[in-house]
């Protein structure tokens, strides 16, 4: 594992030392996945649910330079609001540190930055994964590679709908990533239920999600994620035809202005942000506030039986 020089939030800095459970938030959902002035507000609601759920929110980001696990309210409405803050997977974040940026982590940098902090349990919308076209553009997101070799469980809806979500499931499987639903054997699609894929392995609690990180360190696995797919329920899902339509309109949008690279994930959230009027922003908004709240559970669950006596 990586040794990163982390700066931890109060808050989080007692919470690990006492063993209570913790979950580790992203930022980039916050400075580019969602739109202003809204970002902020849902990153302080993200935070709430964990609370609310019974664990401490430590939410990962860079600011001037300093890699920060458990942003402050000041820090977090930094990176919500001001412009110029780096979209930083892992490989940026020494360049992010050397240069002083200000910076918000994906699921790749703020999974591999966790898991040096000691966090095991990630609450994130979507993860990243293979694009459409990736057979030409070579474009996979580093969140999978990552995941290969963090030992951390992420909390998320699936992969987002607007990639080749087979290929992604297949590359999982290459790199060695466990993925389990929850509650359900379909793997869901971000905005949408159901992605269409099976999955061959499901867990129908909180406790059952411990009970499979418990049996991950009792085997030794001290590498490699856990991938826990929550869907959302059908009838709160973006309608599948607004959204197919929005899609092509995107994909479209996205050849003809040459978007590439980074700027793909942001630029394809944001079109279907204005393209349905906010209804797939409040349907986001939805999918990460559950995440947040089943990634506390399970975290409490995981402390829980690390500090009962064993029977
Ligand atoms: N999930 C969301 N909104 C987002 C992202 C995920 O609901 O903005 C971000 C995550 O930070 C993820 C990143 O790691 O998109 C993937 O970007 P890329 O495809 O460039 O790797
Ligand atoms: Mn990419």
């Amino acid at each position: 594992m990586t040794n990163f020089h982390i700066s931890l939030g109060t808050e989080v800095a007692d919470a690990l030392r006492d063993g209570r459970p913790v979950v580790a938030l992203e930022s980039t959902i916050v400075s580019h996945g969602l739109p202003r002035p809204d970002n902020l507000r849902v990153a302080r609601e993200i935070e709430q649910a964990v609370r609310d759920a019974g664990a401490v929110p430590a939410t990962i980001g860079m600011v001037a330079g300093e890699l920060i696990v458990g942003l402050d309210d000041a820090q977090l409405t930094r990176l919500a609001t001001v412009d110029g803050v780096s979209k930083l997977s892992v490989r940026d974040l020494a360049v992010a540190a050397a240069t002083g940026a200000d910076g918000a982590t994906t699921v790749a940098a703020t999974s591999a930055v966790a898991a040096a902090a000691g966090i095991g349990v990630f609450a994130t919308g979507g993860l990243g994964g293979v694009h459409r076209e990736a057979a030409q553009t070579f474009d996979e997101s580093a969140d999978l590679v990552t995941l290969a070799r963090t030992p951390i469980a992420v909390v998320c809806a699936g992969v987002k709908s607007i990639l080749d979500v087979g290929a992604t499931l297949e590359r999982l499987e290459t790199l060695g990533v466990s993925v389990v639903g929850y509650r359900t054997r379909r793997f869901p699609g971000f905005y949408l239920t159901d992605a269409g894929f099976d999955l061959d392995w499901s867990v129908e609690s909180p406790e059952q999600a411990a009970d499979v990180l418990a049996a991950r360190r009792d085997q030794g696995v001290h590498h490699g994620g856990l991938i826990v797919a929550n869907p959302l329920p059908v009838d709160e899902q973006l309608d599948p035809a607004l959204h197919d339509r929005t899609l092509a309109t995107g994909l479209a949008m996205l050849a003809r202005d040459g978007v590439t690279g980074k700027a793909v994930t942001p630029f394809l959230l944001a079109h279907f942000h204005s393209a349905t009027e906010g209804a797939s922003l409040a349907v986001n908004v939805r999918i990460i506030l559950r995440n947040a709240d089943l990634a506390a559970r399970i975290a409490v669950a995981s402390a829980a039986r690390r500090t009962a006596p064993s029977a």
